[in-house]
């Protein structure tokens, strides 16, 4: 099992909290409980970093951990909570248009989804966040455990679909039993490794 150093550097409500750190980053964003927590802790192989709890959508802040002396992996809150509710989306808003949009070591976003749930206005928002930022975009169907194989490839072209992705940047994983780790930590390698050639340029 591969060890990895990883610390909560700390958690921002606004632009002056952000880390002083030059790493790239990257930002893991989805509904609210798809699984954002559960996938950074499983990819570090850790239970509590970023703490995945039993109250969905509380977390307000970003939280940034950095992984080794390697990447920082920004944990967004979740959204479509409170769709309705215009206060929340706004505070929403406030949170991550600066960071999407400023925060220049920000390479890549990963996209959770739950696996059994076809991505929605929500969701298609949120890719077009990454879009507007260049970002690398890379969505991640948590909870793969919990439907059927054929289940997951219909879910893989409905996504791919209505987000208009290719299904190469679709990976599924089970969070839970940290199955799918491997092939998430090559492609977060290979932004690493883009983005450590365009941060020196
Ligand atoms: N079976 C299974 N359960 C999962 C998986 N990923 C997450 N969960 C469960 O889904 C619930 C929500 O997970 P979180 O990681 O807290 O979700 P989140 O996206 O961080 O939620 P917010 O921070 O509230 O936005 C928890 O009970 C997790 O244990 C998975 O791959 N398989
Ligand atoms: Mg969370």
């Amino acid at each position: 099992m591969q060890y990895y150093d990883a610390k909560l550097l700390t958690s921002a409500a606004k632009q002056s909290q952000w880390p002083d750190s030059d790493l790239p980053e990257i930002i893991f964003a989805g509904r609210s409980n798809a699984g954002k927590s559960t996938l950074i802790n499983a990819l570090v192989n850790r239970k509590n970093l970023a703490y995945s709890g039993k109250t969905p959508g509380k977390t307000r802040l970003l939280n940034f951990f950095q992984i080794d002396d390697r990447v920082v992996f920004t944990d967004c809150p979740g959204y479509g909570y409170a769709i309705s509710n215009v206060e929340a989306a706004e505070a929403f808003g406030l949170l991550i248009d600066p960071y999407f949009y400023k925060r220049k070591q920000l390479k890549a976003m990963v996209l959770v989804l739950d696996a059994r749930r076809v991505p929605n206005d929500d969701d298609e928002l949120m890719i077009d966040y990454g879009r507007k930022a260049h970002l690398n975009i890379l969505i991640i169907c948590t909870k793969s455990d919990k439907i059927s194989k054929s289940q997951l490839i219909s879910s893989r072209h409905q996504i791919a679909k209505t987000l208009d992705v290719n299904e190469e940047n679709i990976l599924a994983v089970d969070s839970v039993k940290k199955i799918g780790m491997d092939e998430v930590w090559k492609r977060i390698d290979k932004i690493i490794a883009q983005s450590s050639k365009t941060l020196s340029a």
